[in-house]
């Protein structure tokens, strides 16, 4: 709850939406039980993708088939057990798993309050390319990488840079005082989550400051910019569509 009433730091545009855990309140999805699951983005504000929190409970869990999308599940705290297509796996906070289409998933055996971030795709098929097939990961094991040569920005990339995949999640982590190098402006679409710390986001031509919790949805060409401040590091998860044509 904020403490003054009638105020809130969300803000749904056209080009742009920041929402803010105060403002959350929660879904029932099919396939979810003893679980919180908010949706924070969704073809319902314009975008392209949806973007879910879902906190488990006490002998929380979900399960179901991805269809005709694409999850990327991303463990944020707590831990818990997947089943992914008949193989089990254990996920930690940090973990990651990227399901196919037509996957059969179960994510059970949680902590309370286990937190999955997940982003949801329609699958975009390219000629003369396979599907991509599960992956299983965890942010630890992927480095990160100075961005465009700045070292205090680092971007860990946590799905391979390969043509099959039309879409890509990163975590970005900047030093305190730390940019984005420049004010991007580009036909990808972002869902983004604030993972730790806090700063200054430029969403096309406002700003806003920002904390650990809040999430961002950025629609095409909507121009943007990030400035970490507060002497702590800050960083975010976030997801972009890559690797197609516009007209596919
Ligand atoms: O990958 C990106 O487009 C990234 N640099 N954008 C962002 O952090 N807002
Ligand atoms: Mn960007």
């Amino acid at each position: 709850m904020n403490n003054l009433f009638g105020f809130t730091r969300d803000v749904v545009k056209e080009r742009y939406a920041l929402r803010t855990p105060e403002g959350f309140v929660p879904s029932v999805l099919p396939g979810w039980r003893n679980a919180v699951a908010v949706v924070q983005i969704s073809p319902g504000m314009g975008a392209n993708f949806s973007q879910l929190l879902v906190t488990l409970e006490k002998a929380g869990e979900g399960c179901g088939n991805t269809a005709g999308l694409e999850y990327f599940v991303y463990v944020m705290a707590g831990k818990c057990r997947a089943k992914i297509a008949g193989k089990q796996h254990a996920l930690t906070a940090g973990s990651y798993v990227y399901l196919p289409t037509r996957t059969d998933f179960l994510f059970a055996g949680a902590a309370k309050g286990t937190q999955l971030l997940i982003f949801q795709k329609r699958f975009v098929p390219l000629a003369g390319v396979e599907e991509p097939a599960v992956i299983v990961g965890h942010q630890k094991n992927i480095p990160g990488q100075p961005f465009l040569g700045h070292k205090d920005a680092r971007l860990q990339v946590l799905l391979p840079e390969r043509p099959e995949f039309d879409l890509a999640v990163n975590i970005f982590t900047y030093q305190s005082g730390a940019t984005l190098p420049f004010v991007e402006t580009h036909i990808m679409e972002h869902g983004l989550a604030m993972l730790q710390g806090q700063g200054v986001y430029r969403l096309d031509a406002d700003w806003y400051p920002v904390r650990a919790g809040d999430v961002i949805w950025m629609a095409p060409y909507c121009p943007q910019w990030f400035v970490a401040m507060g002497g702590t590091p800050a960083g975010y998860i976030y997801y972009k569509d890559v690797n197609r044509p516009p007209l596919a």
